[in-house]
């Protein structure tokens, strides 16, 4: 039999048979642990696993999963920078809804296109969702508008919402409503409210949980799969300052990002870093503005970060 994992809390897990959802639980056999040794957790929400129903008592008719079926994608955290040790946040994502506010809290534009570059290096396809439109849009419209045509131009679809009013709440759920969808973004800019509004029936806490319980090893029981009256299933990932990046060369950094891979065989020297290389389409892509110097300068901090940890 197969199903589909949708909660992980540490070792023990619930699985349901999509699109179906009447969850049951089950633990994992000991040998599917040690195949998989590579991450922290072998098994991650959105995993397809083979199950079985052992007939001898006293298991409370758990569900044993003998297998985890392969990937289509996943997204990783890193524990920290330099451990090796990675923990698989969630598998066969059809798009990662990476949620952001220009204020409360204040942007950070690297932060995001770190987390755009991790998406495009797991091939799970990004949305940018701009939420707390309420609180800034009528004080600071040309930041709204010079955000959006900074991600649009990269090629990045922005969707605008607020999750207080219900603004582009329409829209997102319409997005949602086929497959699954990871909610990511730092803490405190409305992933759980996003929830809420998407399906007032689910009940995620808002602004209950503090960063700081989450960097201890308990993060596993936090990752759940909801599913959408609307349709689809939805990740949350509370807390979660991001996903972590895996190790790229130096000269890998910029095919993750679009609008550089876009004009990046027109550089005179293959490879090139778009730094300091003559005759580089990049650089005269960022001068006639077709390229923004955000994410250039974003590019240019990943390229320092990669020569820190090696
Ligand atoms: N004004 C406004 N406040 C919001 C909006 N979305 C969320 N909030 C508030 O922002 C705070 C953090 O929201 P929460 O959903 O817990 O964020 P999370 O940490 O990303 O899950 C809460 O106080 C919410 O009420 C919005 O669209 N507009
Ligand atoms: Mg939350
Ligand atoms: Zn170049």
């Amino acid at each position: 039999m197969e199903a589909t994992v949708v909660k992980n809390a540490g070792s023990h897990y619930l699985l349901s048979h999509l699109p179906q959802w009447a969850p049951f639980p089950a633990v994992l056999r000991g040998k599917v642990r040690l195949e998989r040794s590579g991450a922290t957790n072998p098994v991650a929400v959105g995993d397809r696993v083979r199950y079985e129903i052992p007939d001898q008592v006293g298991n409370d008719d758990k569900a044993v999963i003998t297998e985890v079926l392969p990937r289509s994608n996943y997204i990783i955290r890193r524990s920290t920078n330099l451990s090796r040790q990675s923990h698989v946040i969630a598998a066969n994502l059809d798009r990662a809804i990476l949620v952001v506010t220009l204020y409360f809290p204040e942007i950070k534009l690297p932060f995001l296109d770190r987390l755009l570059v991790t998406c495009e290096v797991y091939g799970v396809h990004p949305v940018i969702v701009l939420n707390k439109l309420d609180l800034y849009r009528d004080l600071a419209p040309e930041q709204v508008g010079a955000f959006c045509d900074i991600y649009r131009g990269a090629g990045y679809t922005v969707l605008e919402c607020s999750a207080l009013t219900g603004e582009g709440i329409d829209g997102l759920r319409a997005l949602c409503s086929s497959g699954t969808s990871l909610l990511s973004g730092e803490s405190g800019v409305g992933k759980s409210s996003i929830i809420k509004a998407l399906d007032p029936t689910l009940d995620p806490k808002v602004g209950l949980i503090s960063e700081a319980h989450l960097q201890g090893k308990h993060t596993t029981s936090l990752y759940e799969m909801y599913p959408l009256q609307g349709g689809g299933f939805i990740v949350d990932t509370p807390g979660l300052r991001g996903f972590g990046l895996v190790d790229l060369e130096k000269e890998e950094i910029s095919k993750y990002f679009p609008e550089m891979l876009r004009v990046a065989d027109r550089c005179r020297f293959i490879p090139c870093t778009h730094t300091h290389e003559p005759g580089c389409a990049v650089k005269q892509a960022l001068e006639d503005g077709s390229i923004s110097p955000e994410r250039y300068n974003s590019y240019l901090g990943m390229l320092e970060e990669d020569k820190k940890f090696r």
